[in-house]
């Protein structure tokens, strides 16, 4: 099932336009969310399990089940993420534990924003930049391609933008980098930080 946005679709404006957010949401997300009940209608085995864990034991199913539930539970869990990583109360800052450990980790919130812009930018075709927090405690910005998901034993995500071309092209055409310009004024630090302290490992 669907989960509403946490806020209004026009509620992003002007930064993302309420008709990209729309698509994004009822579109995009939903068709995920779809084709991952298609494949699981055939094994009620898999029903009760979470997202994380469809994701985690996907490598352990027979291909024609694990590559479609791999790749359609990652485009929920990663959508998911990426709409609670926004909000409309603009020019939120990092505060608190996570604004210490990114002055640790890049050495201030400048340095961080230039690399995770940089990390966003590079992305080659479709997929996500994302800021996590490593095994070791440190905070770390990597990138994954298409649905593919940042999840422990490696990685705790903590914020995630989508770079593929359905969240911006509506407004801002092939630029990505105006998205990503624009993304910085509605990030949720408020839940990027609840994420990092709740990162178990
Ligand atoms: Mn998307």
């Amino acid at each position: 099932m669907n989960t509403p946005l946490p806020y209004a679709d026009n509620a992003l404006e002007p930064y993302i336009d309420e008709q990209t957010m729309i698509l994004h949401h009822d579109r995009h997300l939903q068709t995920y969310i779809d084709n991952l009940n298609t494949v699981l209608q055939d094994h009620p085995r898999l029903q009760s399990l979470s997202l994380e864990q469809l994701i985690a034991r996907s490598d352990r199913m027979p291909a024609n089940v694990g590559t479609p539930v791999s790749r359609n539970a990652g485009g929920v869990y990663n959508h998911r993420f990426y709409f609670d990583s926004l909000t409309p109360e603009i020019g939120l800052q990092p505060e608190g534990a996570l604004a210490e450990a990114i002055d640790r980790s890049f050495g201030g919130y400048g340095a961080f924003r230039e690399k995770f812009t940089a990390a966003a930018k590079s992305v080659f075709g479709s997929g996500y930049a994302w800021l996590v927090r490593d095994p070791y405690g440190g905070l770390k910005i990597i990138t994954t391609a298409n649905q593919e998901t940042p999840l422990p034993p490696f990685h705790c995500p903590i914020l995630a933008i989508d770079v593929w071309e359905h969240a911006y092209y509506l407004k801002h055409y092939n630029k990505r980098a105006d998205y990503i310009d624009d993304w910085w004024n509605l990030v949720n630090w408020k839940n990027a930080e609840k994420r990092y302290l709740e990162c178990r490992i």
